[in-house]
């Protein structure tokens, strides 16, 4: 799954049937646990809603009107459409939309990118998640892989920063509370007060977005008190006396009104980020990348463990995500050359799906992703799945959101059912799936039918061979940070752990330096000051006094996104901190309608005194149907993303919110 864990996992089968899931041991650091989300698997796979045959539209876009084809009749119709419309609209005015689905390497970025750089359609700038994250760990660091999980017990203090491990990350949990037990400091910065927040020797309760004001200060602070690694930063780093400017001016104060925080608070956090207690490490997390101030913030938190001294030793310095561990080279994956191609932020959806816009997108591919859901602008991007002009063709493994308005829905198998190589993003470990049932229905996997696809299309080759030894070999072959030994492994058991040569996880600035061509990290990243962007200017927060209250929409421990959300019939929660109920008016379970400039929602009151006042929580990933006004969070979000790396900003949306009249 999309997960930072990447947990191995048993299957328990009867026939051809999947009936249940169990942690597995092969991965070392999921250590035979699963969460409770996954217990629920085989409904999926074997549910209502799981998709068995090609269907095809046969009544007005939208009315869920489909009848089954085979897949001749299915990929022979695509196949004409996408070669018409590039042949008469351009090649711009086919869009491949995806995400990262089952986070799998085969089912994305080879034989698909292979096919769409074949046919010089849009490339879709894929920003719905980690952009700011992954472009300010490139920029700095060049993706130079951070603190291995399993050294948080060498740490002393610990900083959780807008991330909530019980939910997202909770085979980290084990290490936390190890760390604890022998006494470290635990700091959690997030305005709610999560399951690890409750343990943690201080929260920071902040205003949603004001993380770039707070860690500039703790730069400034560190500075202040004559703590700054200058020897680190000569020998390390770029552009640090840039950095130094840009925070100068942020006194705790100045970020204690940003953050809408005691400047005691703030003082506390500096004394234990600052203090004598190192190792210090910092894990940091996606929520405070979600917002306009994501990009700079994301950047400001990378460098300031480089400033304040905490690399260098086991323990201390920044985990973010571990992906660039295995160094993919990922443009040479498709194996096909690239051109320029029309570029489409896929956070801004509902704008390229506009019928005016100059050059209107005419074919729409989606794969991997649940748009109608996940995506900025809801309401916008139902207009747009709505046009009749558009040709639609979803890639799915049930019948979701998305794949209501769909021209063509092609059935694709889950993990279970298939071959891939996966590789987590929350420790360096690579696995190989295999199959545990058939492939149910008639699914095939993305890279089958993009190969098929090709095939009509008139492209041959090597980069189009779908087979999994196929795929596994060429992607293997472009790793460059993996030894022979690795690999032996992952060819012996199924799964391999990136290590230094000392066979320790390596410890940045000792055994792994940035990947940067200098080896240094640019703390006032270059690239982007070659932009024009300023991406330490801090931007106030978006309230205006109609619409005061901040809505984040986090994960949940039921979903993963959207995945396994058709088995929930809970109605959307609005979740609000007791007092606020109270100064509007609103009880538990009463329905309230949240409302701002981009649309409506209606959902129903949850009293919830872990959150700060103001903030409000309702959580991503719900189907349509539990929403009360087929609308969920992303009808409150705009299509507003940051500066420098058009990351989205679901956690900017601010509304009214009414209770409504029994
Ligand atoms: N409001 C709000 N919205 C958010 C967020 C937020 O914080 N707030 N967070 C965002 C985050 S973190 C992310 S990562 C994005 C996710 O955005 P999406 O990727 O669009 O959402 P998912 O629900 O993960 O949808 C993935 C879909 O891919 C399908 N799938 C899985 N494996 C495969 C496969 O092998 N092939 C094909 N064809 N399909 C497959 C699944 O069935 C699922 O429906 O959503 C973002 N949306
Ligand atoms: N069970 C489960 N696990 C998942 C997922 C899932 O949907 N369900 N999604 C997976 C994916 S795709 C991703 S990207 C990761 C995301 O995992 P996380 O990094 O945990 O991201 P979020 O859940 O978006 O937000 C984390 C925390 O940030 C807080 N937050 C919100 N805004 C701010 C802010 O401005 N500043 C600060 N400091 N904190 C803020 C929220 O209150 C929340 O507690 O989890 C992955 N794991
Ligand atoms: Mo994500």
């Amino acid at each position: 799954m999309d997960c930072p864990d990447a947990c191995s996992l048993t299957a328990v089968v009867e026939g051809d049937r999947l009936v249940a899931l169990k942690g597995s041991t092969t991965n070392p650091f999921t250590a035979g646990f699963m969460c409770s989300k996954m217990q629920r698997y085989p409904e999926r796979v074997h549910g209502a809603d799981r998709l068995h045959y090609p269907l095809m539209r046969n009544g007005p876009k939208g009315t869920k009107s489909f009848r089954r084809v085979s897949w001749e009749e299915a990929l022979a119709h695509v196949a004409r459409r996408i070669s018409t419309i590039r042949e008469t609209f351009g090649p711009g005015s086919v869009l491949p939309y995806h995400y990262d689905g089952s986070n799998g390497v085969f089912a994305t970025g080879m034989v698909d990118d292979a096919l769409w750089r074949s046919l010089g359609v849009c490339e879709p700038i894929r920003t719905l998640c980690a952009a700011p994250a992954s472009g300010a760990a490139t920029a700095i660091y060049g993706k130079m892989p951070g603190t291995d999980p399993t050294d948080l017990a060498y740490s002393k203090t610990i900083v959780l920063w807008g991330q909530n491990p019980r939910v997202s990350n909770i085979h980290l949990v084990p290490h936390l509370n190890a760390a604890l037990d022998r006494g470290a400091k635990l700091v959690v910065l997030d305005p709610r007060k999560t399951g690890m927040a409750k343990r943690a020797h201080l929260h920071v309760p902040l205003w949603p977005g004001s993380d770039l004001a707070i860690a500039l200060a703790l730069i400034a602070e560190c500075e202040r008190r004559g703590l700054v690694a200058h020897e680190f930063l000569k020998n390390h780093t770029r552009h640090a006396d840039l950095l130094l400017a840009a925070a100068a001016p942020w006194t705790l104060e100045r970020a204690a009104h940003e953050a809408r925080v005691p400047v005691a608070t703030l003082k506390s956090l500096a004394d234990l980020y600052l203090g004598t207690e190192r190792p210090v490490m910092t894990r940091i997390g996606w929520g405070l990348e979600r917002n306009r101030n994501g990009d700079g913030a994301m950047a400001a938190l990378l460098a300031l463990p480089a400033v304040c001294g905490h690399f260098g030793v086991r323990g201390g310095g920044y985990l973010l995500s571990q992906s660039g561990a295995w160094r993919v080279a990922a443009q040479d994956l498709a194996g096909v050359p690239d051109s320029p191609r029309r570029h489409v932020n896929i956070s801004q959806l509902a704008t390229a799906l506009r019928a005016d816009e100059a050059e209107p997108i005419k074919a729409l591919i989606v794969y991997d992703a649940n748009p109608m859901v996940s995506t900025p602008d809801q309401e916008g991007v139902r207009r747009g799945l709505q046009r009749e002009d558009l040709f639609t063709v979803v890639m799915e493994q049930v019948m979701t959101d998305t794949c209501d308005y769909a021209d063509v829905i092609l059935p694709v198998p889950t993990f279970i059912e298939q071959h891939e190589l996966h590789r987590a993003y929350g420790t360096s470990i690579l696995q190989r799936i295999t199959p545990a049932i058939p492939a149910v229905g008639e699914s095939r996997p993305n890279e089958v039918i993009f190969a098929d696809l090709a095939r009509r299309l008139g492209f041959e080759g090597p980069a189009f061979d779908p087979s999994p030894a196929a795929l596994e070999a060429r992607w293997l072959k472009t790793v460059k940070g993996a030894g022979p030994d690795d690999l032996d492994r992952l060819r012996a058991t199924g799964s391999a752990t990136l290590t230094s040569p000392t066979g320790r996880p390596p410890v940045a600035f000792v055994d792994v330096f940035p990947y940067t061509k200098d080896q240094r990290a640019d703390l006032h990243p270059e690239e982007w000051r070659a932009k024009g962007v300023d991406v330490f200017a801090f931007a106030p927060d978006p309230s205006v006094p109609e619409t005061p209250f901040a809505v984040l929409s986090p994960a949940t421990d039921s979903t993963i996104n959207s995945i396994l959300g058709e088995l929930s019939d809970r109605t959307l929660p609005c979740h609000i901190s007791p007092g606020d109920a109270a100064l509007v008016g609103v009880s538990d379970g009463d329905f309230v309608k949240l409302s701002n400039s981009t649309g409506s929602l209606v959902a129903k009151a949850t009293l919830d005194p872990d959150l700060r006042p103001g903030v409000l929580v309702v959580p991503k990933g719900v189907w349509l149907r539990n929403g009360p006004a087929r609308a969920t969070a992303n009808a409150l979000v705009s299509e507003a993303v940051t500066p420098a790396t058009g990351g989205a900003t679901y956690n900017d949306a601010r509304v009214r919110l009414v209770r409504l009249d029994p």
